[in-house]
C-alpha cells in the first residue's frame, strides 16, 4: 500500500517511523511519504491560509497549494486513490472503515489546520479521488495530524505481514462488535489481587465461555450503545444465558434490554 500525508507540520508524523508501522515501511509493505504543504506554495512567504469569505473567526486554508500538492501525490494507478480529509465534521472512523481502507492501493491524507480547507478543494478533488471526510470522534483537535497517526496505525496493522501473529487481529476489541475480555499474566497472586481461578483451571471450554461472558459484561457496562447494534442472530445457548443474566434477551436477531426489575425470559 502507498500512503501520502500532506501537512504544514510534517514533523508531527515522525512517530510513523517507529514500531510496527516503521518496520512495515522498512520491509516495503507500506510506502509512506509525508509532504510539506508549504513546498507547494509559490509566494515568498509560503502562504497557506487567508481570511474567510463571509467573515468570522480564524483562517481558512487557501485552495491552490492543496491542488498542487494533491496533483503531485496522485499516482494514477488502476483505481482512484482515496483522499481522507480528517475533520470533526466527517463520518466516524471505525474498525470496519479501517478494514475497508486497508484494501486500497493508495491513501492520501490531507491534514487541515485553522478553520479548515476551502471547500472547493473537496469538490474539485472528487474528479481525481474518492473523497472521504473522516472523524475520530466527537471532540475537536487542532489539526488532522494526530488523527492521521491514529488512522495510519489502525489501517497499517491490518496489512498482511505487519502484525506478526494474525490471530491477534481476530480476537480483539471491535472485530466482533464487542469489547475484548480482560487478560492476566504471572504472578497468579499479586498485591492481594488474584487471577480469576477459571484461567488456572486448564479447562479450555470453560475459559472460552468465561471470556465470552466477560466480553458481554464489559460491553454492557462500558459501551451499552454497542449492544443495540450487536448481531445476535447466531448466538449459542451459553451466550444467550450469559446475556439473560446481564438483562438482555434476543428478539429478532437483536439484543433487547429487559425493563429494570423485569422477569428473566
Ligand atoms: Cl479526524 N480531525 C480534527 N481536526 N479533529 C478531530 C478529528 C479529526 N476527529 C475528532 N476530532
Amino acid at each position: 500500500m502507498r500512503i501520502d500525508v500532506v501537512s504544514i507540520f510534517p514533523e508531527y508524523l515522525a512517530p510513523l517511523e517507529l514500531s510496527l508501522i516503521g518496520k512495515a515501511r522498512q520491509d516495503g509493505i507500506l510506502q509512506l511519504n509525508v509532504h510539506d504543504l508549504r513546498s507547494f506554495t509559490t509566494d515568498k512567504h509560503r502562504t497557506v491560509d487567508d481570511t474567510p469569505y463571509g467573515g468570522g473567526a480564524g483562517m481558512v486554508m487557501k485552495p491552490e497549494p492543496w491542488a498542487q500538492a494533491l496533483e503531485a501525490v496522485s499516482q494514477g494507478g488502476a483505481s482512484k486513490p482515496v483522499l481522507i480529509v480528517p475533520s470533526p465534521a466527517g463520518e466516524r472512523f471505525t474498525q470496519a472503515l479501517a478494514y475497508e481502507l486497508a484494501e486500497e492501493q493508495q491513501l492520501v491524507f490531507a491534514c487541515g489546520r485553522y478553520e479548515g480547507i476551502d471547500e472547493r478543494v473537496i469538490d474539485w478533488a472528487r474528479e481525481h479521488f474518492t473523497v472521504r471526510p473522516v472523524s475520530l470522534g466527537d471532540y475537536v483537535l487542532n489539526g488532522g495530524e494526530v488523527a492521521v497517526l491514529a488512522m495510519v496505525e489502525a489501517i497499517g496493522r491490518l496489512l498482511p505481514g505487519v502484525v506478526g501473529n494474525p490471530e491477534s487481529l481476530i480476537e480483539e476489541s471491535h472485530s466482533d462488535g464487542l469489547l475484548e475480555y480482560p487478560v492476566y499474566t504471572k504472578p497468579s497472586s499479586w498485591r492481594e489481587h488474584e487471577v480469576p481461578a477459571v484461567l488456572l483451571s486448564g479447562n479450555h471450554g470453560k475459559i472460552a465461555q468465561w471470556r465470552r461472558h466477560e466480553q458481554f459484561r464489559r460491553t454492557v457496562e462500558r459501551r451499552p450503545d454497542l449492544m443495540d447494534t450487536f448481531d445476535a442472530g447466531q448466538l449459542s445457548r451459553a451466550d444467550r444465558n450469559a446475556l439473560a443474566e446481564l438483562g438482555y434477551d434476543v428478539v429478532g436477531g437483536r439484543l433487547r434490554k429487559r425493563p429494570e426489575g423485569g422477569p428473566q425470559g
